[in-house]
């Protein structure tokens, strides 16, 4: 298994079209992030696996929290610096990349999945919760944003009792997605997803816990890679889980990227992710009077006259709207915190400065 096989030359071929150069290799070798583990990542080289290590001075570069790999990160490692663990000397530019900002209220965000050509968002029709079209729409607008191409992927269908109604439900909420139903207990619709698992692609799976998006991953393999949830409760140790996010290698040459259920999946994204999934919508708001419409009640609104004539559903256009205020939030919390770093960094330079200054006074030149 070489590094082809982890879709090395797909991901050069991307980066290309993106007018992307990538860095001198200077006798390193590229691989690729398979899962992670607190600051350790497990890294796929021509030489085989192993865990690896950021340098101090790669750490000391990073200014936010998206700068660290990910799982599908290409890197430059050292694997002969004499160490248990390989180094990780560089990291390399993404082509894609699947964001969220970070739980609780700092303003950052955290990457789901690195270098993906497809984003399942798979949801599961056994009747509950597992099914929901405004968290479709959620993930759909943060994976527009993500540069790779959604899915909506209806699992367990054979729990449901009328399957083309729903994906009619779900179509409606993910124009110019395809949207297919499967069941990975019978493997009913498995073909055609095949055919959105292209050898060399690397897809990233999400959606809530539960769902089925390691059934999946273990129906397309053909054999039980994955830990599902039925096994833990066979297996009660549970430690064996779907807890990290995990690239894995089929037999066909597709990447999966398992990912554990999130519980909150707040968005960051600018509003190109939200034009994407709400087209409809977009197209509409060129025909507002106002131009600084914001839909939620201004005269001449033609988003507003489309919802009650009925043309848009109300409750596509509350969770557009609430997404909206969303991301205003979020931009005007990342706008404050420029400003703050930008504040501190001028502080930081006026001190140094005025420092400067004194030690040129005292000793008729600067001290080091
Ligand atoms: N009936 C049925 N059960 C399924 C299907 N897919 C998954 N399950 C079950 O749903 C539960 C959760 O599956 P799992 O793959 O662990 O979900 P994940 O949390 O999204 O990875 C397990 O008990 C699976 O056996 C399906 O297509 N049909
Ligand atoms: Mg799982
Ligand atoms: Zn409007």
């Amino acid at each position: 298994m070489n590094i082809e096989d982890y879709g090395w030359n797909t991901y050069r071929a991307a980066v290309k079209k993106k007018d992307t150069q990538l860095p001198d290799d200077e006798g390193l070798a590229p691989g690729r992030v398979v899962t992670e583990s607190g600051h350790y990542y497990k890294v796929r080289t021509d030489g085989g696996e192993n865990w690896a290590v950021l340098t101090g001075s790669l750490l000391n570069s990073f200014t936010g929290r998206t700068e660290y790999p990910a799982v599908g990160d290409w890197l430059f490692v050292d694997p002969d610096a004499g160490h248990e663990h390989w180094i990780i000397r560089k990291v390399l530019a993404r082509h894609s990349a699947l964001l969220r900002k970070t739980a609780g209220r700092t303003t950052d965000a955290q990457v789901l999945a690195a270098n993906i050509d497809y984003v399942f968002i798979v949801n599961g029709l056994d009747g509950g919760r597992n099914f929901n079209l405004r968290g479709i729409e959620r993930y759909l607008t943060i994976a527009w944003d993500s540069g790779a191409q959604p899915a909506v992927i209806l699992n367990k269908a054979d729990l449901c009792d009328d399957v083309s109604a729903t994906v009619l439900q779900a179509q409606a909420v993910a124009p110019g997605v395809p949207v297919l139903a499967v069941s990975a207990a019978t493997g009913a619709g498995f073909e055609e997803l095949k055919t959105l698992a292209p050898p060399g692609r690397t897809i990233v799976l999400t959606g809530g816990s539960g769902v089925g998006k390691s059934s999946i991953i273990n129906r397309l393999a053909g054999e039980e890679i994955m830990y599902t949830g039925q096994q833990r409760q066979q297996d009660l140790r549970g430690k064996h889980t779907t807890t990290r996010r995990q690239l894995v290698r089929l037999t066909s040459g597709a990447l999966l990227i398992d990912t554990p259920g999130l519980r909150e999946i707040a968005l960051w994204t600018d509003a190109g992710g939200l034009s994407s999934a709400f087209p409809e919508i977009d197209e509409l708001t060129v025909s507002c009077r106002f131009r600084d419409c914001t839909h939620s009640g201004e005269p001449g609104c033609a988003v507003l006259e489309a919802v009650t004539s009925g043309k848009i559903e109300r409750s596509r256009y509350e969770n557009y709207l609430s997404m909206q205020r969303e991301l205003e939030y979020l931009n005007s919390r990342r706008d404050e915190k420029s400003r703050l770093e930008y504040d501190r960094e001028l502080k930081a330079r006026g001190k140094e400065l005025s420092r400067y200054v004194k030690d040129i006074k005292k000793h008729g030149k600067r001290r080091f």
